[in-house]
């Protein structure tokens, strides 16, 4: 299971006061804290409160100066994913690509220049995908055009696109349909989500997110846009892959018992 570490995004207040106030300390500890909690990528987002060229090229500098792993560089502005990817010392993954024309065309070249891992969001020119079917007819595109484009199936991540289950109460069954119908049809790519998109406007947000985890990991999931320092999620995730015998002997789970890491 892939885990990318989702507290590094402008959206939150704490990192958008952190980065107008330069505060380098409190963002470099974060990134630290994902790190050793487990992420496998750092998400890395400065899109909300102006001057993103700027804001991404000191998160990814002063992140890279504490952690020594791969960021998932996350904009809708081609020119500030590419500032991101310039400066990146590992292979990054981009937060992403879509079927819409424009996107497809400015981020597609960077995938290939860069030898990126990219998150391909199920959406095209008809906007959010609205059922199972235009997700999976979308994710079809997605991945004969990247595959085409040389871009090898392990590095392309499917993102269904999770919408709040407040709005409709059929939006987590959508997702995990598509999920197990993507999981059979391409067996090789990953799939992935941002898990708290499904919780939006519930109480006991983190309690949705854990359990709409297990469920779509059960479906074949295996990549998840999530807070890492929860460390109940993070525990039910090395028990999911154990249990999805994706854990041989159980070893990587009883080892993170003994480190201290997993915990009921
Ligand atoms: N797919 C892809 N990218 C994504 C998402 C996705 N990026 C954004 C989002 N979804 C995942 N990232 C976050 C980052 C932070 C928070 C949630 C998702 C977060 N939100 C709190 C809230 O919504 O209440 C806190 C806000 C705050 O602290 O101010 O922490 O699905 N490809």
């Amino acid at each position: 299971m892939i885990v990318v570490g989702e507290l590094i995004n402008s959206s939150r207040k704490a990192i958008a006061q952190a980065i107008a106030q330069k505060d380098k300390a409190y963002i470099q500890t974060i990134a630290r804290n994902q790190a050793e909690a487990g992420a496998s990528f750092i998400d890395i987002n400065g899109a909300v409160g102006g001057n993103e060229l700027e804001n991404m090229k000191w998160l990814v500098e002063i992140v890279q100066e504490v952690v020594d792993m791969p960021l998932c560089i996350d904009s809708p502005d081609p020119v500030a994913l590419k500032v991101g990817l310039e400066l990146c010392r590992k292979t990054p993954m981009i937060n992403s690509i879509s079927a819409e024309a424009d996107r497809w065309e400015q981020i597609l070249p960077m995938v290939q220049q860069f030898k990126t891992k990219v998150i391909a969001l199920c959406m095209d020119e008809a906007g959010m995908p609205e059922s199972v079917a235009d997700r999976l007819r979308v994710a079809e595109k997605l991945v004969t055009g990247l595959t085409a484009a040389g871009v090898p199936e392990d590095d392309i991540y499917l993102d269904p696109l999770v919408k709040p289950l407040a709005v409709n109460h059929s939006f987590g069954v959508e997702i995990l349909e598509t999920t197990r119908a993507l999981r059979q049809k391409y067996p090789n790519v990953h799939i992935i989500s941002g898990l708290s998109n499904v919780s939006y406007g519930l109480p006991e947000r983190k309690l949705l997110n854990r359990i709409f985890m297990i469920m779509s990991a059960a479906m074949g999931m295996d990549a998840f846009i999530l807070d890492p320092l929860d460390q109940t999620i993070m525990s039910l995730l090395a028990g999911s892959r154990a249990l999805a015998g994706q854990d041989e002997y159980c070893m990587d789970y009883i080892a993170g018992f003994r480190a201290g890491k997993i915990k009921a």
